[in-house]
């Protein structure tokens, strides 16, 4: 598939997907969604890749949803906001919380609405000093979607999510990494060597491992102490037969660097 909405290349096990409609702020419209979706089902599913790492292009990261496509007529129908998140952002969303790869978000603008949304649904989330993160949904009557209003308590309390839910308030990269919404904030002329550094180091890791731990991780959310014990005694049967965790043990007994396949 050609894509006109995103960028797309593969070096080193990282598969790299750039937002590309900066004259938008790389906001979204049914053809980014669709390109968008091919190109994380692609980097899944090959087998050369062991990171995602998801930016934009131009100085935005994303401004969500592209308004320009939700203008209605006085007196026309409203459009189906339900249906759209249904058949977009959702999926989205959820692909890239079961994603087989680890992904990393470098946030290089502002990321805004399910922009936002989408940059935490990410595993390890960078910013640029100048980005900013924008709950936008309020200023047009909306509410976090995109998994934003289950995020954003969890990551920075409800006091904090209320206030960037309800007021709309930019935060800074600074702040964000502050309040814990991110991993890092990094100077902006360092965003984009930092992001690959870190997307690399992630695709010579224990990728299986890496993406049990998100799971567990995210269980943990909803589950008891008693089923996260269950949950991690089950998942590290699983890791402990991998030859990731094979080559990582005979590695340290031999005081070597390992050398991780990613199964
Ligand atoms: O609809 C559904 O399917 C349901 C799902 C909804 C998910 C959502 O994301 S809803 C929320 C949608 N997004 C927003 O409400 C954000 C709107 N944008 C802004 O508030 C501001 O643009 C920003 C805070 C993101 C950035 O502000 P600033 O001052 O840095 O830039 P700007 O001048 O406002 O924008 C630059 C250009 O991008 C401008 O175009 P122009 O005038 O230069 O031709 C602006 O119109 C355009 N732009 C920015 N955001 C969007 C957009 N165009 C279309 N849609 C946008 N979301």
């Amino acid at each position: 598939m050609a894509y006109s909405t995103i960028d797309v290349g593969v070096a080193a096990g990282v598969a790299t997907i750039a937002l590309n409609r900066p004259e938008k702020l790389n906001s979204f419209n049914e053809q980014m969604h669709a390109e968008l979706r091919d190109a994380l089902a692609a980097a899944h599913q090959d087998t050369q890749v062991r990171c995602v790492l998801l930016t934009g292009r131009g100085r935005g990261f994303c401004a969500g949803q592209d308004l320009g496509d939700r203008a209605t007529k006085p007196g026309g129908p409203a459009p189906d906001l339900g249906a759209t998140l249904e058949r977009n952002y959702n999926p989205l969303i959820r692909v890239l919380r079961s994603s087989p790869k680890p992904i990393v978000c470098a946030v290089n603008g502002v990321a805004a609405g399910a922009g936002a949304s989408i940059a935490l649904a990410c595993d390890l989330v960078l910013a640029a000093r100048s980005a900013k993160f924008v709950q936008a949904f309020c200023k047009i009557g909306l509410l976090p979607d995109s998994g934003g209003t289950w995020i954003l308590p969890r990551l920075v309390g409800t006091a904090r999510a209320a206030g960037l839910a309800m007021l709309g308030d930019a935060l800074s990269g600074e702040q964000a990494a502050e309040w814990g919404l991110i991993w890092k904030c990094v100077d902006d002329d360092r965003l984009a060597e930092e992001a690959e550094a870190l997307a690399r180091h992630l695709a010579t890791q224990p990728t299986v491992g890496l993406v049990a731990i998100r799971r567990a991780l995210l269980a943990s959310a909803t589950n008891t102490l008693d089923a996260q014990l269950d949950l991690e005694r089950d998942l590290q049967r699983e890791l402990g037969r991998t030859d990731d965790y094979a080559e990582g043990v005979a590695a340290f007994l031999a005081k070597r660097t390992p050398a991780f396949k990613g199964r």
